[in-house]
């Protein structure tokens, strides 16, 4: 497609208020280098800046969301060429994004693949989603947040299960530890819809309570409760400021639906 500016990801526009990325690097079950980090970062600041965008969704492939980081671009790197370059520091800008953005995950999604998938603020998964940090195999550990971010959401015990044997685990097993909210139904290509369809609904509503909402959801990770309270409340008060809050309250005492300006 010559519109495509890009050479490992596409970006297209598959409903209203949705930006959807897709990582393409089919020869190598998506894995993930540095140009296709420029890019997916790229992307993601343009839609993330986009006033018509609302929420965005990120896949990959039926066969692979990403099969990690590239082990042959790695595989030769020295300790001064990772550390002396900061290697992956600008693998997980994903993480700042003010927009919603949702995991569409099929297929294996190993190491980075995984971590990228965790990065994201929503994952639903396909019954086919393989999940793994496997880097244990490979003599390294996760270098992009997974030892952080699942002991957080799985506990210690699972997480050292499987940052120390690297064994995969299944769309399912992620459901019921609450790491994916959703396993979709059978069918390619049906993570992508459903991802498209709850990244639509969420764009239809107000913008900056949207943003305000993620801000406070994020902060419990770094806070205590008693100030993650506080900043859950502040940035309630925050919202009286906006059109929104007069026009969502409004709409509901005068019966009809809401039409917000994300003003
Ligand atoms: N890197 C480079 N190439 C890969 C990778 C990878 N991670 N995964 C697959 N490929 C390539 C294969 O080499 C193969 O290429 P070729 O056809 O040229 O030989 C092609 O993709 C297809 O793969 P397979 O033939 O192996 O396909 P199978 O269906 O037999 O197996 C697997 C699929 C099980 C996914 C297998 O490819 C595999 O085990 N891949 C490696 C998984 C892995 O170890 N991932 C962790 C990598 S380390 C890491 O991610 C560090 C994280 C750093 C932080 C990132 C922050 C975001």
């Amino acid at each position: 497609d010559a519109k495509q500016p890009y050479e490992h990801i596409l970006v297209s526009r598959p409903a209203h208020g949705v930006g959807l990325i897709t990582l393409n690097r089919p020869k190598a079950l998506n894995a993930l280098n540095s140009p296709l980090f420029e890019e997916l970062n790229k992307a993601a600041e343009e839609l993330d800046n986009d006033h018509s965008i609302g929420a965005l969704v990120l896949t990959g492939s039926d066969r692979a969301f990403a099969a990690g980081a590239d082990i042959k671009e790695m595989k030769d790197k020295t300790y001064s060429d990772v550390f002396g370059n900061r290697f992956l520091e600008s693998w997980t800008k994903i993480q700042n994004l003010r927009k919603p953005i949702i995991a569409a995950v099929s297929g294996y999604a190993l190491g980075g693949g995984c971590e990228l998938a965790l990065m994201c603020d929503i994952i639903l998964a396909s019954p086919t989603a393989t999940f793994g940090q496997p880097e244990i195999n490979l003599g390294v550990i996760p270098g992009g947040g997974g030892t952080q971010r699942l002991i957080r959401s799985i506990g210690k015990s699972r997480t050292m299960e499987l940052v120390l044997t690297g064994r995969n685990f299944s769309a399912v097993e992620a459901e019921s530890w609450g790491i994916v909210s959703k396993v979709v139904g059978e069918g390619e290509g049906q993570v992508v819809k459903e991802a498209v369809q709850l990244a639509e609904k969420i764009a239809g509503k107000g913008r900056l309570a949207v943003q305000a909402g993620k801000e406070a959801v994020n902060a419990a990770y770094e806070l205590t409760l008693a100030e993650g309270l506080n900043f859950e409340r502040r940035l309630f008060h925050g919202l009286f400021a906006t059109h929104d809050q007069k026009e969502g309250m409004s709409a509901f005492a005068e019966k009809r639906k809401a039409k917000f300006t994300h003003s």
